[in-house]
Order: structure tokens, then C-alpha cells, then sequence
């Protein structure tokens, strides 16, 4: 792609249109060889839009849930970009909410743009590439972002840094309990919906996590619970009311801003080890290094942790 094409293609994310966002999207994530260069020109644009991460187990009413927000969200005027972090999503998957979610970003409602993507890299972790999909959306100049994703994985846990309100969908579904979460998700959820308040275990839910949001240390702040019934809408209004103004409390404590630098210092340090990973591993030179170093930590002649300080020692030595 030459300088011009690369310009037309800001001009294009600028003016919202919608065929150059999805263009963008595709060019970080075949991390095509002008993916650096477009990430650096748009960055001075983003960092406006609102993000909301939506994490919660599978099957707990998540997508139902963002189906309704967008509604919700759309008439009143504002742009929704939908990033769903789970390929198995309805939104991709055309299971029953996909004809619906697919109208809207085919084009019939400008308003709306959803792309679906995996959470995890090569080596199973977060993919590098889902922060910087969300910093193209940023410049795309969404006024809301929603991140969706299921919260089991540790890949799926960090995606919710880069969000600046995390809501924990929970369901009173059979199997399913506080205990089975992934450690730590309670703690980064800034608000819980607890959906599907039509089926019979919700009031037992409700106490069981209000029990647990008990045994916090004490000082933390007790985030808000609202009841919903994602499938009927019950409640979601609600909720998205107090989305916007939890929102709005943390912009005026300068706490979104300090959550959209932590983002950017997540992403920085993220890259960095990316960067680090692959340059390390493209030189043929360690290869054979690392081989020899491996052998002899398999004979005990060197522990791992020496072995691993040599290597580091090599690589950078070599780097200068
Ligand atoms: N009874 C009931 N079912 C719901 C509700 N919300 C979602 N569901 C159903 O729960 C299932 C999983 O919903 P989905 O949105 O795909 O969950 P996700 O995996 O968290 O995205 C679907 O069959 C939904 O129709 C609700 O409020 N009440
Ligand atoms: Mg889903």
C-alpha cells in the first residue's frame, strides 16, 4: 500500500465510512506490512470513545445482553461498535441472534458496526492484535465501544485492561456458580448483571454474590447489581442508564482517564514482549544457541534459570 492509498484510507476511518474501518481491521489483523505506519497516523484520534467490556461465562446471556444495548444505545443517537471476542458469539456464528446482528452491520443501520474476532494468539495467549483492533475502532470515532467476552480465560480476562467499564454478566443456569468463575473476574467487574431473572434461581444468585462481595478488603467499593432479563429487555434500560452514569461519576474522579493510560501502558508493555518474542525468534543464530543451552539444562549442567540469563546475555550482545 503506497503513502496515497494509506491516506485515503484515514480519510476513509475519518469520515466513518464504514467499507475503510473494516479495511483497517483486516490490515491489523493479517498484521500486513503497513499495520505500524496506520496505527501510528490514527492514534491522535482515538481515546474519546466510551468502552464497555461485557465478560461473563459461556451461555450467560452476554450477546442477548449487547442485542438489547445496541438497541438501546442507537436511538439515542449514538455510534456502537461491537468487537465480540468469542467466534462461537451469535454475532458471528448466525445462531439466533446473528440475522439481526448481521442486518444491522450489513449496512442498514450506519450507526452500528460489529466485528467478531479470536481472543488468542498463536501461543494461546491474548492475541496482540485484538488491543490494536479496538485502537482502530477508537479513531473510528465510536461513541461507544462494547467488548465481549467469556470470562474463563486468562486471555479473555486481559482483553477487559483495555476496557474502562467491565460489567459481569452472570445466569442462574444449571452447573453454573461463583465458584467456577476464573479467579480475579469479580474483582475487575465494575458492575453485574445478573440476567435471566425470569428463571427461578436468580434470588439465590443474587445472595451468593453478595456474600461474596462481602469478603472484599475493606475500602473496596461495592459495585452496583442490576436484574435483567436480557431476552425481554427487562431491566436494561436500567442498566444501561447506570453503565453511562458510573461512567460519567468515574470521568469526573479522572479515574477513566487514569483506566485509558493504564490501557495504552498494557498495550505498550504487551507489544514490547511481542516485539521481543519475535525478534528473538526470527534469528536462526539463538536457535542454534538456545538448542545447546536447553541440552545442557536437560543434563543438569546448568540450571534453567542460568541457561535463560545466557541467552538474554547473547541476544542482546548480538542486538548491539
Ligand atoms: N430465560 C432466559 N434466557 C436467556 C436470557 N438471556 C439470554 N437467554 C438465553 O441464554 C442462551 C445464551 O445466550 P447468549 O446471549 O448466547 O449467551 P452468551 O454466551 O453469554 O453470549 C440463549 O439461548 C438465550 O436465548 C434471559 O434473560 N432469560
Ligand atoms: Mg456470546
Amino acid at each position: 500500500m503506497n503513502d496515497s492509498t494509506l491516506k485515503k484510507l484515514i480519510q476513509g476511518i475519518l469520515s466513518k465510512e464504514r467499507r475503510s474501518i473494516a479495511q483497517a481491521l483486516s490490515i491489523i489483523e493479517n498484521d500486513s506490512p503497513e499495520a505500524a505506519t496506520l496505527l501510528d497516523q490514527i492514534g491522535p484520534l482515538g481515546g474519546k470513545s466510551k468502552i464497555f467490556g461485557i465478560t461473563g461465562p459461556p451461555g450467560a446471556g452476554k450477546s442477548t445482553l449487547i442485542n438489547s444495548l445496541i438497541e438501546s444505545f442507537v436511538s439515542d443517537s449514538l455510534r456502537v461498535a461491537i468487537l465480540a471476542i468469542d467466534p462461537s458469539s451469535p454475532f458471528s456464528g448466525g445462531a439466533i441472534l446473528g440475522d439481526r446482528a448481521r442486518m444491522y452491520s450489513s449496512g442498514m443501520n450506519e450507526n452500528i458496526f460489529i466485528r467478531s474476532c479470536a481472543s488468542r494468539g498463536q501461543l494461546g495467549g491474548l492475541s496482540p492484535r485484538t488491543p490494536e483492533l479496538l485502537y482502530i475502532l477508537e479513531a473510528a470515532g465510536f461513541d461507544i465501544i462494547i467488548i465481549e467476552t467469556i470470562g474463563v480465560g486468562q486471555a479473555e480476562l486481559d482483553i477487559m485492561k483495555c476496557a474502562n467499564l467491565v460489567t459481569l454478566v452472570l445466569s442462574p443456569h444449571a452447573g453454573d456458580s461463583l465458584q467456577a468463575l476464573k479467579a480475579g473476574i469479580i474483582e475487575i467487574a465494575d458492575i453485574f448483571a445478573l440476567n435471566k431473572a425470569d428463571l427461578p434461581g436468580i434470588d439465590s444468585l443474587e445472595k451468593d454474590l453478595i456474600l461474596s462481595l462481602s469478603l472484599a478488603p475493606p475500602g473496596t467499593p461495592t459495585p452496583k447489581l442490576f436484574r435483567i432479563t436480557a431476552t425481554d429487555h427487562t431491566g436494561v434500560s436500567e442498566l444501561k442508564t447506570g453503565m453511562l452514569k458510573q461512567y460519567e461519576d468515574d470521568s469526573n474522579n479522572n479515574l477513566i482517564i487514569e483506566k485509558k493510560k493504564k490501557a495504552l501502558e498494557f498495550q505498550f508493555e504487551f507489544s514490547l514482549r511481542e516485539e521481543l518474542t519475535s525478534n528473538f525468534n526470527a534469528r536462526p543464530s539463538l536457535k542454534k544457541k538456545k538448542a545447546n543451552l536447553l541440552q545442557a539444562v536437560m543434563e543438569r549442567k546448568k540450571s534453567p534459570r542460568k541457561a535463560a540469563a545466557e541467552l538474554i546475555a547473547h541476544f542482546f550482545k548480538d542486538t548491539e
